[in-house]
């Protein structure tokens, strides 16, 4: 029945059901994944497998190019790539038998598997058992598909005669299963990497809200397009390195203060989360954001001082560097004197109110007023290992950026925005900018090569938050060029000088095209 059915098909519906297949086996993995805590996602772990042996000009290439959405890229390039394996499986299915499929599908189920076991905190019994169920829901969907026409054709044609093709039913069934497969796989794969982005830290009780004064008139301003002056921890920006965001159990996690101390300590959450705890409005930045960029942001972060932590440990004469340690490897680094001088970094353990998101650092991270977050801002927390300046040099120090990572005067145009068109006449135009500790301020505009306005300013939250700006200009009928600069407390203007972001961040002015018709 079967084998008769083999000779009516097309290579259209060979390549179908190939590709169908593949995507079931995948959406099933990554549903798997999103489920169950402890199977990682195989797409991620073969981008994990990838992204650690691409060369770093790649690397930085690809952040350059997609920017926050460099994951997605490699994700969906990861995923087009086996769907067209899949294509060319079924190309050879019609020459040589279905047959062919079998060792295929468990040779990259196998594949899958290898990557998935190299991922960390994942159960091996369980990521196995994920891998056979996926691998076997992509096989089954192939035969549900090819069993289809054959076995039917004859049902079909004598109980209902049409006037179409003969095969009419049969092709119209094929189409039907190969629509609802496809819906089972992308639905399945939407819904997995939902579930595994979402914020695992609901068991996590914390104390209620310290006496921080909210966000009060003075603070914002209300503008269509404008970064909120407190970035809502679903739309704050994520940079790491990581393709699988650790989902770290509490239950289990200490924080260990050990290396260059006469005293080691480790800390439970609870135990973190009983101290005295400090909250503060702190932004943060991507030495990576280019001018004008959206790689940087402002919350209300909770936790307990650095300080406080560092003193228990008691630091030796010989520590200058305090280096942060994630669950999955990476580390940060930064100078020992940035503990101590007022500025007081934070072992944050919420974020706006909230227990850190996943995706930004669940259950503790650091948070150094001042510094860049590759040197400072390490997530998911589980070491601060005292050292030596020269003793280690964190993950993106041998990449080339700099050791030290104060974070520039920097300045951003949101509203109008780029290449957009505004009537003639009086323009509002709005943004933010920013000077952690050295705080902003002035910020000035200029169109086209008139006179440098000055903006009207928002409250600071603190001196280490970012302010908002805003400036009302009179643009005539045309195509302008409109930009921003800001001065800090120092005085310092912002550079006008255009520099690209490596080895320590972009410099210039941004500056925005903009229509004015009257
Ligand atoms: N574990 C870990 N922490 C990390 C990173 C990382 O790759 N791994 N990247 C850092 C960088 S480069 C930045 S800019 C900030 C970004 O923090 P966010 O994603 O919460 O905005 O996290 C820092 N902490
Ligand atoms: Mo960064």
């Amino acid at each position: 029945m079967i084998e008769a059915a083999v000779q009516t098909r097309t290579r259209g519906q060979y390549i179908m059901a190939a590709v169908v297949a593949a995507g079931v086996t995948l959406g099933i993995g990554e549903l798997l994944a999103g489920l169950v805590d402890r199977i990682p996602s195989t797409l991620s772990s073969i981008g994990a497998i990838a992204v650690d042996n691409v060369p770093t000009s790649i690397e930085r290439w690809a952040i350059d190019t997609f920017g926050t959405g460099d994951k997605a890229a490699l994700l969906l390039g990861i995923v087009a790539s086996t769907l067209l394996i899949a294509g060319a499986v079924g190309i050879w299915m019609q020459r040589s038998g279905v047959v062919v499929a079998a060792p295929l599908f468990i040779g990259f189920g196998f594949v899958g598997l290898v990557a998935s076991l190299n991922q960390t905190l994942i159960s091996v019994p369980m990521t196995v058992l994920a891998a056979v169920l996926a691998t076997g829901s992509g096989l089954y969907a192939l035969y549900f598909l090819l069993q289809t026409p054959g076995a039917r054709l004859t049902d079909t044609v004598v109980g209902e005669p049409t006037d179409g093709v003969p095969d009419d039913p049969s092709r119209r069934q094929f189409v039907g299963r190969a629509v609802g497969l496809s819906a089972l796989a992308v639905g399945g794969g939407v819904l997995g990497r939902r579930l595994l982005t979402a914020t695992r830290s609901s068991d996590v009780t914390l104390p209620a809200a310290g006496t921080l004064p909210g966000v009060a008139a003075e603070n914002f301003f209300e503008i269509d397009g404008l970064e909120s002056v407190v970035v809502a921890n679903d739309s704050f920006y994520r940079i790491d390195t990581a393709l699988i965001i650790p989902r770290v159990p509490v239950d289990n996690w200490t924080l260990s203060i050990d290396g260059l101390v006469d005293n080691p300590v480790e800390f439970t959450f609870g135990e973190l989360a009983a101290r005295d705890l400090v909250e503060d409005y702190i932004t943060i930045a991507c030495v990576s954001n280019p001018v004008g960029g959206g790689l940087v942001g402002n919350a209300k972060w909770t936790g307990v001082r650095l300080a406080e932590l560092l003193e228990e440990a008691g630091p030796t004469d010989e520590a200058e560097q305090v280096v942060g340690w994630s669950v999955d490897r990476w580390a940060s680094g930064f100078p020992i004197e940035t503990v101590f001088d007022g500025r007081e970094p934070l072992v944050a353990i919420a974020m706006n109110d909230e227990p850190l998101p996943a995706r930004h650092g669940f259950p503790a991270r650091l948070i150094v007023p001042g510094l860049y977050g590759y040197v400072s801002a390490t997530k998911w927390l589980e070491r601060i290992e005292l050292t030596t300046w020269d003793g280690f040099d964190s993950y993106w120090v041998p990449r080339g950026w700099l050791k030290e990572g104060p974070i520039q005067t920097s300045s951003r145009i949101d509203v109008p925005h780029k290449g957009d068109r505004v009537p003639a006449g009086e323009v509002v135009t709005a943004g933010v900018a920013w000077a952690p500790l050295k705080e902003i301020e002035r910020v000035e505009v200029q169109l086209d090569d008139g006179p440098w306005l000055e903006a009207e300013l928002t409250q600071p939250l603190s001196n280490k938050a970012w302010v908002q700006w805003k400036a009302t200009l009179t643009v005539p009928d045309g195509d302008h060029l409109l930009r921003v600069r800001a001065t800090d407390g120092t005085g310092e203007i912002q550079t006008a000088i255009e520099q690209r972001s490596l080895p320590s961040a972009a410099t210039g002015h941004h500056t925005i095209e903009i229509k004015a018709r009257a």
